[in-house]
């Protein structure tokens, strides 16, 4: 898998799915790690996604394997066969020249951009809940047959993902690292969390964890950037990351995610943040529900699952929420705020990360809920 797709291969891949000549080509998305195209014909467009031999934003100075290509190509379709219609329909596969081609979701768009934005699309936090459950439990020990699960875990091992997230979320964020990013305001809190050593025992720990415990193919990236939106239809996309870890991790990002969007709107003095707090209760009992649905029934002990779930949601969430605010890659709800604003509400995350991780174990959603959107302890 040594190949390169430029727009012309791009154009080849997509002929077979969207029509006669001539095809339209245009370089969309700006992803951190691919290039991706759409291809329009005379009767339809598609998506070309190609991952280069190297980190997209960083460039040939970060080599990162093609195999990439192929871990989301087989994401898409076992999680599809979980939860059905949840992501963008996978037309074709060219592991030679490292692409995938998919459904065109140009009607649909990021639901980050939605959030920021303050607007509403109703009914993506349910879906998001139920795909949730079914992909996280249906490639667990507790529902998928044994044998079939250990061969695949040998397919998802995905070492060279995995260490750019134990590096950038579990480690990074609490040391100088060269990656790390933050503005002049931000270098106390910066600084701060490099002397706690209570927090770097906390992010070490999950680090391990985060390594050790094989418990469900994750999509291991699952934040509201990795979300198409339209009215009623939420689609994942972008599974590159997938490996069998801990279930909390994604659900950790989906919360984490939203928090970002409920404290910039409290900031702006904006009762969205209330749609994002009602997205927080919709995700979190449509997954109740769908984990309840599919237990199996010899079993019953969810209820234990479920708080284990939620007090490690909590944690992992943490952990999303300091990286974003003082690692690489940052979320534009906070960032896009204005000088006064997006320091309060850094610290806020940050205070927040730091009340889950270090307060008393997260025992119910609205404690959850309260923590990550803090203002204590930020002027
Ligand atoms: C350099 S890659 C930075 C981040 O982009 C991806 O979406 C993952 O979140 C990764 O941590
Ligand atoms: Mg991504």
């Amino acid at each position: 898998m040594t190949g390169d797709v430029d727009g012309s291969l791009a154009r080849q891949l997509a002929a077979p799915f969207v029509g006669a000549g001539p095809w339209r080509c245009q370089e969309v998305g700006d992803g951190n790690l691919n290039i991706v195209y759409r291809v329009t014909g005379a009767e339809r467009s598609v998506i070309v996604k190609h991952a280069p031999p190297y980190l997209r934003v960083v460039g040939d100075t970060w080599p990162l394997t093609q195999d990439r290509i192929r871990i989301e190509a087989q994401a898409l379709q076992l999680h599809g066969e979980l939860a059905p219609g949840r992501g963008p329909t996978l037309l074709g596969v060219d592991l030679e020249h490292a692409a995938i081609v998919l459904e065109d979701l140009s009607d649909h768009e990021v639901w980050r951009t939605t959030l920021v934005n303050g607007r509403r699309v109703d009914g993506i936090a349910e879906q998001i809940g139920r795909y949730c459950a079914r992909t996280l439990l249906g490639t667990s020990d507790l529902v998928m047959d044994p044998t079939r699960r250990k061969m695949l875990s040998g397919q998802f091992l995905n070492p060279e993902l995995c260490s750019i997230t134990e590096e950038l979320v579990f480690t990074a964020p609490y040391v100088d690292a060269e990656s790390n990013r933050y503005d002049d305001a931000a270098a106390e809190l910066a600084a701060a969390l490099r002397a706690d050593l209570p927090m770097r025992r906390a992010a070490a720990r999950l680090l391990w964890e985060f390594r050790t415990r094989r418990e469900a193919l994750l999509h291991g990236d699952l934040h509201t950037g990795s979300i198409m939106v339209a009215d009623g239809d939420a689609r994942v996309i972008d599974p590159e990351f997938a490996f069998f870890g801990p279930m909390a991790y994604d659900t950790g990002n989906v919360v984490a995610n939203l928090a970002f969007a409920a404290v910039r709107h409290q900031e702006l003095g904006s009762a969205f943040a209330d749609f994002v707090t009602n997205c927080v209760h919709q995700f979190w009992s449509a997954l109740t529900d769908e984990v309840k649905r599919m237990w199996p029934v010899s079993q019953p002990w969810n209820h234990i699952f479920l708080a284990d779930l939620l007090k490690d949601t909590g944690r992992y969430g943490a952990c999303e929420m300091v990286r974003r605010i003082v690692g690489l890659a940052h979320v534009s709800d906070i960032d896009s705020l204005g000088d006064e604003a997006r320091l309060r509400a850094q610290c806020r995350v940050v205070e927040g990360a730091r009340s889950i991780l270090l307060g008393p174990p997260v025992r119910t959603l609205e404690d959850l809920w309260n923590r990550m959107t803090t203002k204590e302890s930020c002027p």
